[in-house]
């Protein structure tokens, strides 16, 4: 095949929202850093500063923006009502997670915002995507339908990008994107393998389920999801994930196991059926695409899933160079967990990875989201690319703009106190102004309809 296709990461900005609501069950982060004090400031500088490190490497690089928060519409539609400072004041009695669920940043790990198929592995030869629902968690699954507008905005044009509704909401069919999703191939312009990680699907006999923390992804709308893309009945796979990982904090299966083309990095008790998985895995890749696979295995002796879950490795990007060398881009928390960093040693020295880089993203990381929940992979080919927004994507003057950006509209410290001041709102409504003009969006919130 003679076009050439990328990998191109689209990375959510935090917005100026950024909080600690302790709002996702399941998430050990989340729950512990519950009312910590947020610097938003910090969130999004060290969020754009994972993107330049990608973009200097040679990597094409994406900008999301913000969803608009906070969202006081939601808090009215839940029955609340008055001025901003009494509608939070109210909601506030009655449960603490209300506002903090319509003030969160939560949007920009887009790992979860959709689930991407590019056009190699679609039969009408489009890039396909599917919002996802997120119905898990109250504060995320108000994001779908901003992410589908901005998804259609970058990718407008409908002879390159199929767009699809999120898949209908409901427990039965709850999505989280992404972050469940992983594709393997030879080379990015060649078709691959997709794999959907599901954590529960409709019971079946002797199947285990978690008991303690939900399984926020299921089999039915993985399988929705594929029907939506026109995947391939022979290249497309569905594994469960282990009940025992979710049941200690493993909520997506993005937080223990990792992959770029024909590199598969995963932890001993990521799914199931691990050995099964991969054999099933390694011969659709073999049969179906000549693909070899590269299957690296970390054991519960080497790490233990609570040592995933403090160090966030598995989160780590797999990325590909322009040289084709690899290059692993990882959570600095790595480096002060022994363990973790010997598993970086020990991955780098099986999979032949040639690069290591490692990202402070400490503000992200205290609410659960590491490097690899804050970017969205879009495989594209040339002709694809010359049809995305153009604005969005990240070039020197792009980052100098962002950067100026920050530093003159976001606070370095915020309370719940803080979210009641009625100055807040508008505040963070121009700083969302100010971006759509930065990247050429038009208008995209609410409040500028
Ligand atoms: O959905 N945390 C996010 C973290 C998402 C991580 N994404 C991936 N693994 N791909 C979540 O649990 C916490 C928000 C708070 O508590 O304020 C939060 O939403």
């Amino acid at each position: 095949m003679s076009t050439t296709a990328w990998e191109v990461n689209f990375d959510g900005l935090s917005g100026p929202t950024h909080s600690y609501g302790g709002l996702s069950y399941g998430n050990v982060a989340s729950t512990e850093n519950q009312l910590n004090i947020s610097n938003p400031k910090e969130a999004a500088f060290q969020g754009l500063k994972k993107m330049k490190t990608l973009h200097d490497l040679g990597l094409k690089q994406g900008v999301l923006p913000p969803h608009e928060r906070p969202d006081f519409n939601m808090l009215r539609r839940l029955g609340f009502a008055g001025t901003e400072a009494e509608i939070v004041e109210k909601a506030n009695q009655v449960d603490m997670r209300l506002p903090f669920s319509c003030f969160s940043s939560a949007g920009m790990w887009v790992a979860n915002a959709a689930t991407v198929s590019p056009s190699s592995d679609t039969r009408d030869g489009r890039v396909h995507f599917t919002p996802a629902n997120l119905v898990s968690e109250f504060h995320r699954s108000i994001e779908a339908p901003f992410t589908g507008r901005v998804l259609k905005r970058i990718f407008s044009d409908d002879r390159h990008f199929s767009h699809h509704e999120p898949i209908p909401g409901s427990l039965y069919l709850s999505d989280e994107g992404s972050a469940n999703h992983l594709r393997l191939c030879r080379l990015y312009n060649e078709p691959g393998v997709e794999i959907f990680v599901y954590g529960r699907e409709t019971p079946r006999q002797g199947v285990k389920y978690p008991t303690i923390y939900p399984a926020r992804q299921t089999r039915e709308s993985a399988m929705a999801v594929k029907r939506l893309h026109e995947l391939r009945n022979d290249a497309t796979l569905f594994i469960q994930q282990n009940p025992v990982a979710i049941d200690q904090g493993v909520f997506h299966n993005d937080v223990i196991c990792s992959g770029d083309r024909n590199l598969l990095w995963y932890h001993e008790d990521a799914f199931l059926d691990g050995p099964g998985a991969i054999s099933a895995i390694q011969k659709m890749c073999a049969e179906r695409y000549g693909i070899t696979l590269k299957a690296i295995q970390t054991t519960n002796r080497q790490l233990t899933i609570d040592q995933a879950i403090q160090s966030y490795v598995f989160n780590s990007q797999v990325v590909t160079l322009p040289d084709q060398s690899q290059c692993l881009i990882a959570p600095s928390r790595c480096c002060e967990i022994s363990s973790a960093l010997t598993c970086i040693d020990e991955f780098v020295e099986g999979s032949g990875i040639q690069h290591v880089r490692y990202v402070d993203l400490a503000q992200s990381m205290l609410n659960g989201g590491g490097p690899a929940c804050l970017r969205l992979r879009v495989v594209l080919t040339d002709e694809e690319i010359s049809h995305v927004h153009e604005s969005v994507l990240l070039t020197e003057l792009l980052y100098e703009c962002l950067v100026g950006w920050i530093s003159r509209n976001f606070r370095d410290r915020l309370h719940i106190d803080d979210l009641a001041d009625p100055l807040f709102l508008r505040e963070c409504q121009e700083t969302l102004d100010e971006l759509t003009a930065i990247l050429n969006l038009g208008s995209l919130y609410e409040f500028q309809r």
